[in-house]
């Protein structure tokens, strides 16, 4: 069976609570292909998830945009996987490069958040992606490998996982990556979990890009044989994400 196409939308760190209920408005709106063609998952922040699980059509899911690493208890600030589970929020992001980079959440630490939202039951898009530095000197490959490798370490199913190739010097700065750059590091992702999981895993794995999409850049990314959907940040937060979910058509 062929991959299904998952558009995803990172609201990140935005919204009042008038904004997010114009943005559901307008997602309940919307005329998309249906969920047998397209899975379509929003991520608002912590506070706004009750709200937009609730108002939100049923056919579109929702994410958390992060949670610890383990079993909660005395971790001022965080949110647990279980706490999720117990919202009935089926989906994570983890691993975004602003937590990367800002936070310094290492490639280990990644794993292990993964490993143990997958255990509580939650299904991830884990984020991987080479900063610009690492392009220019051609680590590319090398990077995104080490990354996928620390996931790949620490758990042993890979169903419930979303993996989103997400170049650094592509997010937010209006610079998407190209069809050819963004199939050639999917491509070559598959390969190593071909080699390094197993060629199931590889065949059925979504490898999703993020970074700068929007309406106008989707259908060209969307062709490319081992791009499987998107992660969208700030396009997400306008009606535009309706056209990108219709990249599916
Ligand atoms: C990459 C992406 C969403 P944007 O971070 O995860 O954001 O589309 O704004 O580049």
């Amino acid at each position: 069976m062929g991959r299904k196409l998952f558009v995803g939308g990172n609201w990140k760190c935005n919204g009042t609570t008038e904004e997010v209920n114009k943005i559901v408005s307008t997602l309940n709106a919307g005329q998309v292909p249906s969920q047998d063609v397209v899975e379509v998952v929003v991520s608002p922040p912590f506070v706004f998830l009750p709200l937009v699980k609730t108002s939100l059509r049923p056919d579109f899911h929702v994410a958390a945009q992060n949670c610890w690493v383990k079993k909660g208890g005395a971790f001022t600030g965080e949110v647990s996987a279980e706490m999720l589970v117990n919202l009935s929020i089926p989906w994570v992001i983890i691993g975004h490069s602003e937590r990367r980079l800002i936070l310094k959440e290492s490639n280990e630490f990644v794993g292990d958040k993964v490993a143990y939202a997958l255990a509580q039951g939650l299904k991830v898009i884990a984020c991987i992606g080479e900063t610009l530095e690492q392009r220019e000197a051609g680590s590319t490959m090398a990077v995104v490998a080490e990354q996928t490798k620390a996931i790949a370490a620490k758990i042993s199913n890979w169903t419930d996982v979303v993996l989103a190739y997400e170049p650094v010097w592509a997010i937010g700065t209006g610079k998407v990556a190209t069809p050819a750059q963004a199939q050639e590091v999917h491509f070559e992702l598959r390969k190593w979990l071909q080699a390094n999981v197993s060629p199931e895993v590889a065949a059925s794995t979504r490898i999703i890009y993020g970074g700068s999409v929007t309406a106008a850049n989707c259908k060209e990314l969307a062709a490319q044989p081992d791009v499987d959907g998107f992660l969208v940040g700030g396009a997400s937060l306008k009606p535009e994400f309706i056209d990108i979910i219709k990249s599916a058509e």
